[in-house]
Order: structure tokens, then sequence, then C-alpha cells
């Protein structure tokens, strides 16, 4: 298997809770690598950009007030497949449906209010490292 890099965002409900160690501590056991973080707050125009596949959708609006409520932490992580692996991790989009030990499974709030994101492919993984960390973070 590649090793591959990945975008990992913490999202506001969770640096709201003061997660951002436990979140760390939980993909750091799971073999990833953390590459590039950076803690910030995101413009309406990033969260358009970034999640350009879902404008439109019904969701759409409280996705990107809820995105820009608070700190983000952005996270560039690497692993032997990266992607994938990292999907596992964080578990299905709505809590309630996310297999146990998962880390929306232990922490998320709602579907909206998810806790975390992991990029859904290698290809939306080099898109979205692009988009944060410039093409640079991409180079092993
Ligand atoms: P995932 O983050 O699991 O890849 P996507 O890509 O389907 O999920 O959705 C992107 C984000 O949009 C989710 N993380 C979640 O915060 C939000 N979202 C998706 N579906 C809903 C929904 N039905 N209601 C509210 N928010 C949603």
């Amino acid at each position: 298997m590649a090793v591959e890099r990945t975008l990992f965002i913490i999202k506001p409900d969770a640096t709201g809770r003061n997660l951002v160690g436990k979140m760390l501590a939980h993909v750091e056991d799971k073999g990833f690598r953390l590459i590039e973080a950076r803690y910030t707050r995101l413009t309406r125009e990033q969260c358009h950009e970034f999640y350009s596949e879902h404008a439109g959708k019904g969701f759409f609006p409280e996705l990107v007030d809820f995105m820009t409520s608070g700190p983000v932490m952005l996270c560039c992580l690497e692993r032997e497949a990266a992607a994938a692996a990292l999907r596992e991790v964080i578990g299905a989009t709505d809590p309630a449906q996310a297999a146990e030990g998962t880390v929306r499974r232990l922490y998320a709030e709602s579907k909206g209010r998810n806790s975390v994101h992991g990029s859904d492919s290698q290809a939306s993984a080099e898109r979205e490292v692009k988009l944060f960390f410039g093409v640079a973070a991409l180079t092993h």
C-alpha cells in the first residue's frame, strides 16, 4: 500500500468542546502522522470553495454557517492508504449510524455537527490538501 496524505478537519463543535487534543491523539493512535496543521477560522468563501460539490443542497447554508461559527483545526495527515483509512477511523456522516469506537460515534453531536472531516477519496484528498496547504504539502 502506498503512503498517502489526506485532509483532516476538527470542526467548530469539537474545538468548542476542547476536543482538539483527544482528536489528534485518536488519529495518531491509528498510525497517522501529522505533516502540517493550522488552527484558524474559515471564511464563507473558503467554505464555498471547499464544499462546492454540496452547493445547492438543502443543508448547504446550515453547513456554511456551522463551519464558520468557530475555529477549526486543519490537518494534513500521512499514512498508508490515508484517505480510506481516515474515513474508517472517522465513521459514518450520521453519528447514529457510525460504527462503535469511531470518532463520530464517540464525539459527534448530529449529522451536521459531526466533529470532523476526512477527504472521501485520494483524489479529494489531493484537492483538499492543496486548497489549504498548497501543492508542497503533497510532496513526500
Ligand atoms: P462526509 O463528511 O461524511 O463526507 P458529506 O460529504 O456527505 O459527508 O457531507 C459534508 C458535510 O455536510 C458533512 N460532514 C455534514 O457536516 C454536512 N451534512 C451532510 N449531510 C447533512 C444533512 N443531511 N444535514 C446537515 N448536514 C449535513
